[in-house]
């Protein structure tokens, strides 16, 4: 598999969505540091959040194949600057979470996505397993296994074991925790 690194800010579903692709259940915590010792590194948000801290994504994308940069579909505003993607010395594709949420604007999460340059655009919902298969053909190589034989399994939905509770859920009476 290509190494791939998530980046994106704090809440917007890379522990979940590096979950999803390992196909497990999704039981997670606040990420507190740069985890590398896989095919995904998981970042915390903060680093994407906070100039003092970003100059480590840099490096560490270095220790990729692939940059992911993720966006949830909820998001009400992008971090990623203009046409930031060619900065980059890997393929920078882009990556829409949660797609499945009732607040979700998935085309506006593309359009920041694309202003970004980032190529391809993956659309995804790691609770109902959207985009997963996408993005492990991606990623994978010849002689590379899955861990699903077929699409169907691959976006089947996913047990969630969880106490995170997610502030954009406020209000939302299906959406309390999660
Ligand atoms: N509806 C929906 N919610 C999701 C999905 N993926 C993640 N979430 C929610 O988003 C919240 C944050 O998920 P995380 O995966 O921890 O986010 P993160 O980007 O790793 O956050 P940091 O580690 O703080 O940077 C969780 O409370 C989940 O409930 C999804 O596919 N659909
Ligand atoms: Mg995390």
């Amino acid at each position: 598999m290509k190494k791939i690194i998530l980046c994106g800010r704090s809440e917007c579903g890379k522990t979940t969505l590096r979950q999803a692709l390992k196909g497990g259940k999704i039981q997670y915590e606040k990420t507190q540091y740069i985890n590398h010792y896989d095919v995904v590194i998981d970042t915390p948000g903060e680093y994407a959040e906070t100039s003092s801290l970003a100059h480590a994504l840099a490096l560490y994308s270095y220790e990729a194949d692939v940059v992911g940069l993720v966006i949830s579909a909820t998001e009400p505003y992008s971090l990623y600057p203009p046409a930031i993607a060619p900065q980059a010395t890997r393929p920078v594709i882009g990556i829409v979470t949660k797609a499945d949420h009732p607040c979700a604007n998935v085309p506006l999460a593309i359009e920041w996505l694309k202003l970004t340059g980032a190529d391809p655009i993956f659309v995804t919902s790691s609770f109902k397993g959207e985009g997963i298969w996408a993005i492990l053909n991606y990623l994978k190589e010849p002689g590379d296994m899955l861990p699903w034989e077929t699409k169907e399994d691959a976006e089947k939905e996913r047990e969630i074991i969880s106490t995170k509770f997610e502030v954009s859920d406020f209000g939302n009476k299906d959406y309390h925790w999660i």
